[in-house]
């Protein structure tokens, strides 16, 4: 079907529910006016989970004569319900995030029949109304407002100790193949996350037949590839990092470590002369990066994030390792740090004498990706609306750009060839249904450089992924937490040869329908071309207990090409192509 596009999806529920949550403590009295459920935007169930902190022993904090009476049971649920609902806004040590802080001093002026309703009822400001909305129980209620009442456990940090305990190297590097000992065409394999298995399904890009389902961390985030395209790296959200080495007879795992509790990155060295030399890896909690040897994961250098803010020069206790990309241009790894609103470059050609170029950028960096030249790293700093430009090549900041939609959130982004403006690259919005292309080249198009020079409309709010190909005249855009389930279970299609005319229009592709599936609300996320560049697949996500399934389109015809479906795919979410991975190819 087509549509032209529209500005009609709810941007009013959509509105506030990316803000910052407990705004409330700015407003007193504010509870009493009880505000009718506001945070059920898509952006609001984005919020990041720190699960696995959740599940951590930890001591109750010493009590003081006046703290609430809280029992050690109590006590564990609070915390696993704090540090998997609120902790991603509000921080680990309850300092604030994106939301506000909520440390003692605070609390405990308010009270406890304050924070009780602002917990039930939420805030216009962003709060989700956490009681009304049935996801808390009054008795849970109960429990967080008591809970913030007493101090933050802090959960322990991590260093080389404990990183050394966890690591392994399960096949040593003599014993391992000296050339490839399978005929798979390892570049057209596909590492799909299947999320609440912690594990990824390996799958040919050319039979769709899944070679092997390998366990991997808990709730398994992303999949990135070895320069050379040999080893897949696996990141779970509790930070086990497992390293497969795809020329073995049968893929398989050949070293492992944890590198902290909570983690959602992982990238390897891809500059000449060091590649597959090293892996790093970054994590939430404790807020730090590790440098490993890209053979056997052996821990090297641990480097806390822990620092001031880029503008406010306050001190920041827990700045989490959002998205990390390597460069092309120079030895350096691009790090980005959420809450203190820095990108380092750190260079691993010496990590004895480590260097690391520091950029301010903006606040709260997440994920990018490169421009097509792979010089200009692009990434947002969603809270805030913008993208941040790095020259890789240079070291240094090219560019913020306000993206004028809300909550940008590219995954890698997406290149295309603009017939007017030429080479941009591409964000959609959590927060609402624009499309942003940013003019990716100051040589040939110096007016547009860094600019928005075209904003689009797509199915609506809650899109997470946008894709395209060299060798494509599309652009994908998903829509997954959208809270319509025609919507989140769609995609829109531009052409790319056509966006220069007046009101482009895109197509929807109705993914979940096409994959049959018939129960459950499944959403469609995150598409990846295979190495061709003539298809590409979408995971039709749907809960663990239903059958889930990815769709492979024809990019040239926009027609179905193939569903793949097996028990075996469990909650497929990011899937990463060897060769488009290892070179960056979007
Ligand atoms: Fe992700 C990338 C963090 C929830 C699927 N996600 C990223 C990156 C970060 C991040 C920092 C960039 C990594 C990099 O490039 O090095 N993700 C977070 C969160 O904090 C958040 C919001 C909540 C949480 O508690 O984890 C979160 N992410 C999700 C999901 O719910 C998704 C949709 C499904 C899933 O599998 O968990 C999801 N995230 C992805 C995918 C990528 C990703 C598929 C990589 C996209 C790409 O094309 O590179």
């Amino acid at each position: 079907m087509d549509t032209t596009p529209r500005r009609t999806l709810r941007l009013a529920a959509l509105m506030g529910s990316v803000a910052l949550p407990l705004a409330f403590l700015a407003m007193p009295g504010y509870a009493q006016e009880k505000p009718k459920e506001h945070a059920d935007g898509p952006a609001a169930a984005y919020e990041p989970s720190m699960t696995t902190l959740g599940k951590l022993k930890l001591e109750i904090p010493g009590r003081k004569p006046d703290d609430p009476v809280i029992t050690p049971a109590e006590f564990d649920k609070a915390k696993q319900i704090y540090f998997e609902r609120c902790a991603g806004c509000h921080g680990v040590l309850r300092k604030g995030a994106t939301g506000k802080p909520l440390t003692t001093d605070i609390t405990r002026e308010r009270g406890y029949e304050a924070l009780k309703d602002f917990i039930t009822y939420g805030s216009p400001a962003g709060m989700p109304n956490w009681g009304t909305s049935g996801e808390l129980s009054e008795a849970e209620v109960d429990l967080m407002a008591r809970y913030i009442l007493i101090e933050p456990p802090q959960p322990p940090e991590f260093g080389m100790e404990e990183m050394k305990k966890t690591w392994k190297v399960l096949i040593p590097v003599d014993q391992r193949p000296k050339k490839p000992e399978n005929d798979l065409k390892r570049d057209n394999l596909f590492s799909v996350t299947l999320r609440d298995t912690g594990q990824i399904a390996l799958i040919d890009g050319g039979t769709k037949k899944i070679v092997k389902v390998i366990d991997t961390g808990y709730a398994v985030h992303i999949s990135r590839i070895s320069a050379s395209g040999r080893y897949l790296f696996v990141i779970g959200r509790d930070a086990k990092l497992d390293m497969i080495d795809l020329w073995m007879k049968e893929p398989s795992k050949v070293a492992t470590v944890k590198i902290g509790s909570e983690a959602r990155s992982v990238e390897t060295s891809k500059m000449k002369g060091y590649e597959d030399k090293y892996a790093i890896a970054g994590s939430y909690w404790p807020p730090q990066y590790v440098i490993m040897d890209g053979d056997t994961l052996e821990p090297l250098k641990i480097k806390s994030t822990r620092g001031m803010i880029y503008d406010s020069q306050e001190f920041h206790p827990e700045p989490r390792v959002a998205a990390i990309v390597a460069s092309h241009y120079r030895p350096e790894f691009i790090v980005n740090v959420k809450e203190t609103g820095k990108v380092l470059l750190v260079d691993y050609s010496d990590i004895k004498n480590l260097n690391t170029t520091e950029i301010e950028a903006e606040r709260f960096l997440h994920d990018g990706g490169f421009d097509s030249t792979k010089r200009y790293f692009l990434v947002a700093a969603n809270a805030r609306g913008k993208v941040a430009v790095i020259d890789t090549k240079e070291g240094k900041l090219t560019a913020v750009i306000e993206t004028g939609g809300q909550t940008p959130h590219p995954g890698r982004g997406a290149n295309l060839n603009h017939p007017k403006y030429g080479p941009v690259w591409v964000t959609s919005h959590l927060g609402d249904e624009t499309v942003a292309l940013i003019g990716t080249d100051p040589e040939g198009h110096p007016d547009q450089a860094w600019k928005v020079v075209q904003q689009l409309e797509a199915l609506g709010g809650g899109s997470l992924f946008v894709k395209s190909h060299p060798k494509s005249d599309h652009l994908y855009v998903d829509a997954p937490l959208n809270p319509e389930a025609e919507i989140s279970g769609s995609v829109a299609v531009f052409k790319v040869s056509e966006l220069g005319g007046k009101e482009p229009k895109y197509k929807v592709l109705p993914i979940a329908e096409w994959a049959a599936i018939g129960e459950g609300q499944p959403r469609v996320v995150q598409g990846e071309y295979n190495q061709a560049g003539d298809e590409v697949w979408f995971s039709v996500w749907n809960s663990k207990d239903k059958t889930s399934a990815i769709v492979v389109v024809d990019d040239k015809t926009l027609k179905l090409k193939s569903v793949i479906k097996d028990p075996k795919l469990i909650t497929p979410t990011g899937k990463f192509n060897v060769f488009n991975t290892r070179n960056d190819v979007y």
